[in-house]
């Protein structure tokens, strides 16, 4: 019988991280997972509740910017795959802590690449690159894909540039397997609570509920391609996959505003958004990303992947976990 293949996922506690870690299980594979230390040990795995009994003895405490712990957990799972997920993802935050985020997301995937090389490079490594890479940059039909010049407008976005290039100088340079996923915008109940889609479902659930009384947002004129976090993680997974490393976005194609979302929303739970909803210039970020679109036809024509989630089936879904949870 073939033995099972081992996968590493960095900040698996993560959002997408707790779903790749199902579907790895479910393909039979063995699952290791990084989480950072924190003083709060009880909510890392609050995540991971449909895993954790599976993953338990393969969890190990790593951190980004420490190259010997990278190295540690290399060592000991001696992986086929790893997903480097780990990461300060959140925009406005890095502009808050660019020099951390630069640690974490750029020096720290190249950091992984290292340890990597050193200990096994014949592994194959997913590297978790983003859209937010684009910043403002369209092709002329209004997408973005593989070939889009790449403007980031965000110490996060900078970060990420750097991550992407390396893994491609690394591919290059070592012959070793690194494809970069450049994903656009997946939400899901599992998504923090300050970002855009789980705050504005989470208060508005908070609001039917007679638990708040308004909603504090920043631009609601940005737009985005939001996908379900389930349908992305698949796609890391078929990335892997390949004959060949490569680049591939993975999008839905379809585009919508922030106030699209707000409208949604409310109007699902039969309220008027215009009577709760108030700007504040706290949420607004220096430089905005104003319009993601994403052209995936190579991933889709290669592979078939396709997405199974609507933008609005994905807040349906959303808001009944809400509805539930509160
Ligand atoms: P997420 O929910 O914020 O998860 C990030 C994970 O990284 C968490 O487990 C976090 O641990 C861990 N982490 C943060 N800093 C770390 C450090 N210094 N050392 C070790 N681990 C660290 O993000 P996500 O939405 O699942 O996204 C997964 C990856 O895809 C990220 O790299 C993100 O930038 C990228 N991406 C996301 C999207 C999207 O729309 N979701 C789109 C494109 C690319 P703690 O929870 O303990 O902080
Ligand atoms: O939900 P967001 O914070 O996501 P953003 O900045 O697009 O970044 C996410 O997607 C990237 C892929 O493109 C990932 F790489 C990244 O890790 C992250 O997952 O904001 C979406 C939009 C922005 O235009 C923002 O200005 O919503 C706008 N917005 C308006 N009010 C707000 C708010 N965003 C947040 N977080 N909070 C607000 O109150």
């Amino acid at each position: 019988m073939q033995e099972s293949k081992r996968a590493i996922i960095t900040g698996i506690n993560g959002q997408d991280g707790s779903y790749l870690a199902e579907t790895l299980l479910d393909k039979g594979y063995e699952v290791w997972g990084t989480v950072k230390r924190n003083s709060v040990a009880e909510n890392q795995t609050s995540r991971l509740d449909t895993t954790y009994d599976r993953i338990k003895h393969n969890l190990q405490y790593v951190d980004m910017t420490d190259l010997a712990s990278l190295i540690r957990i290399v060592k000991e799972a001696q992986p086929d795959e790893i997903y480097n997920l780990a990461a300060q993802s959140h925009v406005r935050i890095s502009f808050d802590q660019p020099i951390y985020t630069v640690n974490t997301t750029g020096v720290g995937s190249l950091n992984l690449l290292e340890a990597v090389r050193m200990v096994k490079p014949d592994t194959k490594v997913y590297q978790a690159s983003s859209s937010e890479m684009f910043g403002n940059q369209l092709d002329a039909d209004g997408f973005q894909r593989e070939t889009t010049q790449m403007h980031p407008v965000s110490p996060y976005g900078c970060a990420k540039v750097f991550a992407y290039n390396i893994s491609r100088n690394y591919r290059n340079s070592y012959d070793m397997f690194i494809s970069n996923g450049i994903l656009f915008n997946h939400e899901s109940p599992r998504r923090g609570s300050n970002f855009v889609s789980n705050k504005i479902v989470k208060t508005a659930v908070e609001i039917q509920k007679g638990l708040r009384d308004e909603l504090r947002l920043g631009n609601l004129k940005a737009t985005r391609d939001w996908g379900h976090a389930k349908d992305y993680v698949e796609a890391m997974w078929i990335i892997l996959q390949q004959e060949k490393p490569d680049d591939f976005v993975c999008a839905t194609g379809i585009s919508h505003s922030v106030g699209d979302m707000v409208e949604y929303v409310f109007g699902k739970l039969g309220m008027d958004w215009t009577q709760y909803v108030k700007k504040d210039p706290k949420y607004f970020r220096p430089e905005e990303l104003e319009d993601l679109k994403g052209d995936s036809s190579k991933l889709r024509n290669l592979t078939g992947w396709q997405p199974k989630y609507s933008f609005e089936s994905l807040l349906d879904e959303m808001i009944e976990f809400w509805k539930t949870e509160l």
